[in-house]
């Protein structure tokens, strides 16, 4: 399988995050994509290469162009006020509050963002674009005809919405993806999120749409980040009414329950029929993960790639979160293993 993969994320490094009432060191560092990099390598999985430039058009098929602006533009304008930090929000526009953007940089940066967890610095944006680039790429490749490729990207993008960073995430990578597809020619993509966080901002995207069937596993959101959106009850509307589905798990949750609830959006997705998959990637269901509460052992990432398989369609995989970061290269790549030995089977 072929991987695309940027040294750019190196560019992007937030110092801390507030977690348990303390500001800790990033989560989600540099060293992460390193790992992953390297599995994939020590594995022969293939060539990695590095992205192609489809400029900013893409991006704003999901993303508004005020939103951008305003991400693109705000680390000069944090410069300019002889900062020390990363750019962080500490104001959103909660309820009882109005929604009209302010003019202050920390004003916008709440306006356009819903928590605290995705901090601006000096390299954020070039990162951030280097990483849907990254998405575009290996979307290209299998428009132009592989059955399956890597994005290894980095920063996230799952949690990013329109004009909403958080969690991570500036740009949704899988989304913009997942449009370029459509404004290529398809008709119909899934998107299966199996990170251990709902993914809102996709879900958010794309749930008024038809066009777009979004499935996700994660944790319930009564119990778990994203906390606001993510329940069984969520099903598009609209003319999307009926191609969203969650499946918020308790925590603790294994492979047996992990993997029915898999089969259950397996099913789903094989009676949406669509032209092409896209994976957001995340592994932090791991059972060592710092951040999360699910029991995967990393043999269970190769069934889970087994799985994905038997659905038959041109699969692009989107790295997403994973913070275990001795074995989030294993467990990741595991997924792109079992999904290539269930396809060689199925040719054999
Ligand atoms: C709270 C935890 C953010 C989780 C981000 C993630 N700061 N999303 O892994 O998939
Ligand atoms: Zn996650």
């Amino acid at each position: 399988m072929l991987t695309i993969y940027s040294d750019d994320h190196h560019l992007h490094h937030g110092r801390c995050e507030l977690m348990d009432g303390q500001l800790m060191p990033c989560f989600e560092m540099p060293s992460r994509a390193d790992h992953v990099l390297q599995r994939v390598k020590d594995r022969n999985l293939g060539p990695v290469q590095a992205p192609r430039d489809f400029g900013r058009a893409p991006l704003q098929r999901i993303h508004s162009a005020e939103y951008l602006d305003f991400f693109q533009g705000a680390w000069a304008r944090w410069s300019e006020l002889n900062r020390d930090g990363d750019l962080l929000p500490f104001t959103w526009p909660a309820r009882t509050l109005r929604t009209l953007k302010p003019k202050s940089l920390l004003g916008e940066l709440g306006y356009y963002s819903f928590d605290g967890g995705a901090p601006i610095t000096a390299g954020t944006w070039q990162a951030a674009y280097s990483a849907a680039q990254v998405a575009l790429t290996a979307q290209a490749e299998i428009q132009a005809g592989a059955h399956s490729a890597f994005a290894l990207c980095r920063p996230p993008g799952h949690h990013a919405a329109s004009d909403l960073m958080g969690g991570y995430c500036y740009l949704n990578n899988a989304a913009i993806a997942a449009q370029a597809f459509l404004d290529q020619g398809h008709s119909k993509v899934a998107i299966l999120d199996v990170d251990y966080h709902h993914g809102n901002g996709t879900q958010a995207i794309f749930y008024d749409r038809s066009d777009v069937f979004f499935a996700s596993i994660h944790g319930h959101p009564e119990a778990e980040f994203p906390f606001f959106l993510g329940y069984a009850d969520e099903q598009g509307e609209g003319a999307g009414e009926g191609f969203n589905v969650n499946y918020p798990l308790a925590a603790g949750s294994g492979w047996d329950t992990w993997s029915a609830a898999l089969d259950q959006a397996c099913q789903r997705i094989e009676a949406y029929a669509p032209d092409v998959l896209v994976i957001s990637l995340g592994v932090d269901t791991f059972k060592d993960d710092p951040i999360s509460q699910f029991k995967l052992d990393s043999p269970d990432y190769l069934r889970m790639g087994q799985r994905i398989a038997r659905l038959g369609k041109p699969t692009l995989f989107v790295m997403e979160g994973g913070y275990a970061v001795e074995e989030i290269g294993i467990n990741a790549v595991n997924v792109l293993e079992g999904f290539e030995g269930a396809q060689q089977e199925a040719h054999a």
